[in-house]
């Protein structure tokens, strides 16, 4: 694999002057507005009464922004803006928690998605014939479709595997020798763990480099998927409202911070409490416009992700601007006992031990007046049985000291809990009172 400090896809842009780039960006974003204030009904409410050429991008802030739920009110087309004989592909949030959201792309929106995703993946090493072995799920989620569009764009070679039967990935990583894997860090783990599970020593298997992303994951996480796969693996943020994959991406050389293809998606970081901006390097959530998206452009777009953003000096030249890691989500942070926790941190603590795996659910017991947390986790295979009690304590010292609360942790058989295969990780699961055990034999 070709050196990502040698050659960049797309160099023009991704380095492009910063007062270039905040020229481009304002211009975008006016011919943006104009070309939607009167293209859909969510637009028209949203922009009632705002001029577009009164617009920068330093009062951006005082337009209203737009949320999920209010999206789904316009369920399934009401935020077109184009004649719908110009949609060229159409995607979909899973819509658990109530409609999903229908995104939709014209053919310039599917050359950008393209072009995004090809940055990522340059950047992650892959070059025109590189193998890439493809396990992100295909069909309306856009991790599938959407890597796919970036991996054609630069004339790689894809293996549009998608996810679940594990076995046959190992089967097919070890015929087909790829170099670049993509899925998500938990089914990642779950390929590791397979591969350990078939003797495949880490060293000897194709992979140089994994781009996972779709979901929260830690450090510890990113340790565990280097060793078990031998591989450097970096993250990926995006998300369907914004048009899919590629909205940010790490680099061998960044570890920590994403470079924002700035160029197409135009961040804000705010207090989700006031909607005022925080400052540069201060964590809030994530607000976005898309600058260029034709058929279901996003104003202000409130995305529910808490990061930071912060503009760090690139050794290859990158100006794009940088966000943390998804450090949570507004509405996924538990309340336990008065003291606030992000899912996130618990993971954070578990697998900065190597002799935790990859595999771990946190229950929450509310059966009784108080909640309380229960992490349920495995030792790796080769802890020694007389090791077990210690690593608990340890573990449950740590999480103390780091969540101000009490989680106890309940560890299973190395192997013994299961992995998920197809779609995002649940790591979180609610035992209410009445219910049965969430792990039955572990938890009564
Ligand atoms: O997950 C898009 C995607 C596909 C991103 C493949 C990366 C790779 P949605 O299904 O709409 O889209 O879910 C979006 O997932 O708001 C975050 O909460 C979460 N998320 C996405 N990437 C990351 C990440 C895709 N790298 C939601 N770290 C977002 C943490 C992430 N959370």
């Amino acid at each position: 694999m070709a050196e990502p400090t040698t050659e960049m896809f797309d160099r023009d842009a991704q380095t492009m002057p910063v007062e270039q780039l905040r020229q481009l960006q304002q211009d975008r974003l006016r011919a943006l507005l104009a070309r939607v204030r009167d293209a859909s009904p969510q637009h028209r409410e949203q922009l009632a009464g705002v001029d577009p050429q009164e617009v920068t991008l330093e009062n951006l802030n005082e337009l209203p922004t737009v949320a999920k739920a209010q999206m789904r009110e316009y369920y399934p087309l009401g935020m077109l803006c184009v004649d719908r004989s110009e949609v060229r592909r159409i995607h979909a949030t899973s819509g658990t928690s109530g409609r999903p959201t229908i995104v939709a792309y014209t053919a310039t929106d599917l050359d950008i998605l393209g072009r995004a995703n090809a940055r990522v993946l340059d950047a992650a090493g892959a070059r025109a014939g590189t193998f890439v072995h493809n396990a992100y799920g295909y069909g309306l989620f856009t991790g599938g479709l959407g890597l796919h569009q970036g991996i054609e764009h630069l004339g790689a070679c894809t293996v549009p595997i998608s996810g679940g039967m594990t076995q046959r990935q190992v089967t097919l990583i070890e015929d087909l020798r790829p170099e670049v894997l993509l899925c998500t860090p938990s089914y990642a783990a779950a390929i590791a763990d397979a591969m350990a599970k078939h003797g495949i020593d880490p060293a000897d298997n194709s992979l140089k480099a994994g781009v996972f992303g779709a979901e929260p994951w830690s450090e510890g996480m990113r340790a565990s998927l280097e060793k078990g796969l031998g591989i450097k693996a970096m993250d990926i943020y995006g998300m369907c409202e914004l048009g899919g994959p590629g909205v940010a991406f790490e680099t061998p050389e960044s570890p920590g911070y994403l470079f924002i293809n700035e160029d197409h998606f135009l961040p804000e970081c705010i207090d989700p409490a006031t909607g005022k901006p925080v400052a540069e390097g201060e964590v809030g959530e994530l607000v976005f416009t898309t600058l260029t998206k034709e058929a279901t452009p996003v104003v202000r777009y409130r995305t529910g992700d808490l990061a930071s953003l912060q503009r760090v000096e690139d050794p290859n030249g990158r100006t794009f601007t940088t966000m943390s890691r998804i450090v949570g989500r507004a509405d996924d942070m538990l309340i336990i006992r008065g003291v606030n926790v992000f899912p996130s941190e618990i993971e954070a603590v578990l697998l900065a031990d190597d002799r935790v795996s990859t595999a771990y659910t946190l229950v929450i017991d509310e059966r009784g007046t108080m909640p309380s947390m229960i992490a349920v986790t495995e030792p790796t295979q080769d802890v020694p049985s007389g090791q077990v009690p210690e690593l608990l304590a340890r573990l449950q010292h740590e999480l103390k000291d780091r969540l101000g609360v009490s989680c106890k942790v309940v560890l299973a058989e190395p192997g013994g809990l299961p992995r998920t295969e197809v779609g995002k990780a649940v790591r979180v699961q609610h035992w209410k009172a009445g219910a049965d055990s969430p792990f039955p034999g572990l938890l009564t």
